[in-house]
């Protein structure tokens, strides 16, 4: 993978608008997010992490962002998947938002945990001050 390092020049020069800029937003598990900044850092990618929790399992996880242009994208995208994977776990069904709704109390449930949820949305206006 071609690092895109060094990151010269960017902080200057007029805002960058027209779609050229994409915000990638990844939410991923604590320990796989670690690993993702520090390669997207590592790679020369700005990013910044954010503690976050999801709202069905309440647990902690961190939102990524990184701003980043559009042909660069692709290449975030390969190290959030080199970076993030998912797998199943069972957690105790009393944990979860639904409980009380016909589940067995002993039953855990399967979840996918860790992985990414990725979306990419176009900047209107990109301006450092
Ligand atoms: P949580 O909302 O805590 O969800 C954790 C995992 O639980 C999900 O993994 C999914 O496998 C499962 N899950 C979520 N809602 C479910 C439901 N109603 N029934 C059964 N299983 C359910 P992921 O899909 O990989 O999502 C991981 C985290 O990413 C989520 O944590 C949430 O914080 C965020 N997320 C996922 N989709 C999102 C979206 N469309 N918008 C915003 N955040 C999203």
């Amino acid at each position: 993978m071609t690092s895109r390092r060094p990151r010269k020049g960017k902080s200057a020069g007029p805002p960058v608008q027209n779609g050229q800029l994409k915000l990638v937003i990844i939410i991923a598990s604590d320990a796989d997010a670690d690993r993702l900044m520090k390669a997207l850092i590592e790679q020369g990618y700005p990013a910044t992490k954010i503690s976050s929790t999801g709202g069905f399992l309440h647990r902690g996880n961190a939102t990524i962002i990184s701003g980043v242009e559009a042909n660069e994208v692709e290449q975030v995208l390969a190290m959030v998947r080199a970076e993030c994977h998912a797998r199943t776990e069972y957690v105790p069904v009393q944990t979860l938002p639904f409980f009380g709704e016909g589940a067995t109390p002993s039953e855990p449930v399967e979840v996918r945990v860790g992985g990414a949820i990725v979306f990419v949305v176009s900047v209107e206006r990109f301006e450092k001050t």
